[in-house]
């Protein structure tokens, strides 16, 4: 059996003898590189473009300028700014060269004249509608309600009331390797080469903008450097690039430097929670008032990720009176999007946040504050409508209790030692399965080694190596017998990606699924080869027996006899297929859940050095325990970045002033510190593998945990990330 064991990742080999594959080494003959100029001022109007000078530079096939494209939530002037400049980093032209170094000496070759506007960066003031971050048009961008039974008169009544201003900074998605694509135009048809998460998805949108130029584009997923959720959304550079391809005819290759990744990949989180919370003097939560503030940039395709955030400001407790006014603003940034965990862990920021402070508050334990309000009885459908499927909270948060006890007799030990130490506990919900289906298709190849595909496409989380072991058992062979294959929009039919936590539950169903198909096919087409009923045929690890004569094929033989002979003829009525798909759709999100706790030491100088952290999850079914638990150690440290180094910081006039890591702080080894992950399986779901995702519960989980940890370790209160440091020196 390997599922539910830790099996190797079967991707590893092509990454660490360097014979992966990025868009950047793949090399067509003829190709061109595309350079993109790009705003260096937040608002202008844009009156005039002069590239006639570029185009003399020896090499230079090509400037385009004011393309634009009609797409759904982008921002005006997309992919490119025509009339209005919106921020710094927004396209405005583009080179197209012979090489990469001829395009970009050409930009400087590019005269653009402008009129400054007026531009608002400060999402409260944005909120005002004072100050237009986009001409003639409202700031705010996207307004909802939520609404759930009488949070006024709830909130009067209540004891105490917990009124605070909350902040989860804006961060940028940093993936190792930045955006990039190559379009090969031939005859008609586009071959797109990208770094993403949903090639499919991607084809669906450029052939939406492309279709009047092409018969059809293939995308394929070039090895992925990591996305964290940014690679999936349309982007300008996608268009430009692929419309190149086009009208030159030729590859067309463009790839970010960091500089352009941070202007330009969207940036996410960015959220404002003015909340007053009201709660019973025996620590009951009752109410909850909360005007949420999410920054959306310049374009409002981002307004979803506080529609995720309101619909679960509840978290894991039971208060049902509620009310969210949502306001989604315009500023003069770079648009925001999805990144790893998208709403749930501004979700859990806000709700641990206020079960911390009211404990403060009300004197109280923090377990038992926790304890006194989860939600008890499961499904439980909160105030939003959303059905919380399985599991046993109060088990888990038990289980968190003996290590934050734990840690707390070791924090008392340190600080009598004169160390500033704090300890911080945060209980979480999860929620995925978003995307509505996945695919997969399982096939025998003719030395019977098993081939599965799927619709979803890992760039790096090692689903590769689950769904193997998922196949391996069903067919009851060895797992080297396996290989999966994906990030291609001609191996299977349709597909999303890997986004949402999904890639697991959702391709891993649907691969268990279709090896069953496969396995009655390997019956039909057994019996017919030994010439016996399919009736009278078992199948067992890998062979198809005939209870009466005794007689039995394995996989290989089938697959020999079935594909060896060109001369022979078909003679038997079964199809002579040894392939199958299946698609897999969950009718409902599932809800997996967890909690972390932290041990931290701040130093007088104000670093923060982790000295333990455990993290523990209820996804389910685990398929590979090392996978998900390589998940919460990435993830946690990720989280450790967002809390104490990220944050994408703009001046009062709107210039970025992270624009290279050297600003823009993300941990590195000097920070890691190491995770230790339990899991327990009480909170299956209802699919025929019932596991859930985990690959952003760690996210959501690290933001509240760390935050309170520090914020006792420092004694001061924390309603901001990135922390202030200046909060954090003795
Ligand atoms: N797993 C398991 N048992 C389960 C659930 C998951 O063994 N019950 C394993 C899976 O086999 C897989 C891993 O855990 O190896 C994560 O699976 P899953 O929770 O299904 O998440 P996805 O594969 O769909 O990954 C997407 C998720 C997202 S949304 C972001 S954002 C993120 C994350 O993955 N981006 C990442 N982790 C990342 N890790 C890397 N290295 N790079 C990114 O860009
Ligand atoms: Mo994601």
């Amino acid at each position: 059996h390997y599922v539910g064991t830790r099996v190797k990742r079967i991707e590893d080999p092509k990454f660490i003898t360097g014979s992966a594959r990025y868009v950047d080494d793949i090399a067509y003959p003829g190709t061109l590189y595309m350079a993109i100029l790009r705003s260096t001022v937040p608002h202008a109007k844009l009156l005039k473009i002069d590239y006639e000078d570029a185009l003399k530079i020896p090499g230079v096939v090509g400037v385009i300028t004011g393309l634009n494209i009609e797409v759904e939530n982008r921002p005006r002037n997309f992919p490119m700014a025509k009339d209005e400049i919106l921020y710094v980093g927004q396209p405005i032209a583009a080179v197209i060269a012979e090489d990469r170094y001829k395009a970009y000496d050409a930009l400087d070759y590019i005269q653009v004249d402008y009129e400054p506007l007026p531009a608002v960066v400060d999402p409260e003031e944005a909120a005002k509608d004072k100050v237009k971050a986009v001409e003639d048009t409202s700031n705010i961008g996207y307004r909802w309600t939520y609404k759930a039974g009488n949070p006024e008169e709830e909130l009067a009544k209540s004891d105490v009331v917990i009124e605070t201003k909350l902040e989860i900074g804006r961060v940028y998605p940093a993936a190792m390797e930045p955006r990039g694509l190559l379009s090969v135009y031939q005859e008609g048809r586009l071959t797109v080469y990208a770094s993403t998460q949903a090639p499919h998805y991607m084809r669906k949108f450029l052939l939406d903008a492309f279709e009047n130029y092409v018969s059809d584009i293939r995308v394929v997923q070039a090895d992925t450097g990591g996305a964290f959720g940014s690679k999936m959304f349309p982007y300008p550079e996608d268009y430009i690039v692929t419309y190149a391809s086009i009208i030159h005819r030729r590859p067309v290759k463009w790839v970010a430097t960091r500089r352009e990744d941070l202007l330009s990949t969207y940036h996410s989180r960015a959220q404002i929670h003015k909340i007053r919370a009201g709660f019973t003097k025996n620590g009951e939560w009752r109410a909850l008032i909360d005007d949420l503030i999410i920054d959306l940039g310049t374009a409002t395709h981002g307004y979803y990720l506080a529609d995720i955030t309101a619909t679960l400001i509840s978290g894991p407790y039971k208060v049902r009176d509620i009310l969210v006014e949502v306001y989604g603003v315009r500023t003069n940034k770079t648009p925001l999007d999805q990144y790893r965990g998208a709403g749930r862990p501004e979700a859990a920021f806000v709700y641990e946040r206020i079960m911390d402070m009211a404990a403060d508050e009300l004197k109280m334990d923090p377990i038992e504050i926790r304890r006194r309000n989860l939600v008890t009885e499961l499904p439980y459908t909160n105030p939003f409508g959303h059905k919380y499927d399985s599991g046993n909270y109060l088990h888990l948060l038990s289980v968190a209790e003996s290590y934050y006890r734990d840690f707390e007799r070791r924090a008392e030990e340190l600080r009598r030692q004169g160390k500033r130490v704090g300890v911080g506990l945060s209980f979480y919900i999860e929620q995925n399965n978003f995307g509505p289906w996945e695919s997969a298709s399982v096939r025998v190849k003719s030395n019977g080694k098993i081939l599965v595909i799927i619709g979803a496409a890992p760039h790096g989380q090692g689903d590769a190596t689950a769904i193997a072991q998922i196949v391996a058992d069903e067919l009851g062979i060895d797992i080297g017998q396996i290989e999966v294959s994906w990030g291609d929009t001609e191996l299977i039919g349709e597909g999303f990606g890997t986004f949402g936590s999904r890639t697991l539950t959702l391709a891993g169903n649907a691969a268990l699924l279709a090896t069953r198909k496969l396995k009655d096919k390997l019956k039909r087409v057994g019996a017919a080869l030994m010439n016996v009923n399919y009736e009278g045929v078992i199948y067992e690890n890998g062979y198809v027996k005939d209870a009466k004569t005794g007689r039995s094929m394995s996989i290989k033989d089938i697959a020999t006899a079935l594909t060896a002979n060109p001369g022979s003829t078909w003679l038997y009525e079964v199809e002579p297929s040894l392939e199958d798909s299946a698609y897999f759709g969950l009718n409902d999100y599932t809800y997996p859940y967890g909690s972390h706790v932290a041990l931290v030491e701040v130093s007088e100088e104000g670093l923060i050095k982790v000295l333990d952290y455990v993290a523990i999850d209820d996804i389910g079914l685990v398929v590979n325990p090392m996978l998900a638990e390589g998940q919460v150690i990435g993830g946690v440290i990720q989280g450790f970045g967002e809390v104490v180094l990220e944050g994408v910081k703009y001046d009062d006039d709107g210039n970025p002033l992270t624009q290279t890591f050297g600003e823009y702080w993300i941990p590195t080894i000097m920070e890691a510190f190491n995770t230790k992950w339990y899991y327990l399986e009480e909170g299956k779901s209802n699919a025929p593998l019932p596991a859930k995702g985990i690959a952003e519960g760690p996210l959501i989980g690290v933001l509240p945990a760390l935050t309170r940890a520090i914020e006792r370790a420092v004694n001061r209160r924390i309603a901001k990330i990135p922390i202030d440091p200046s909060l954090l020196i003795k």
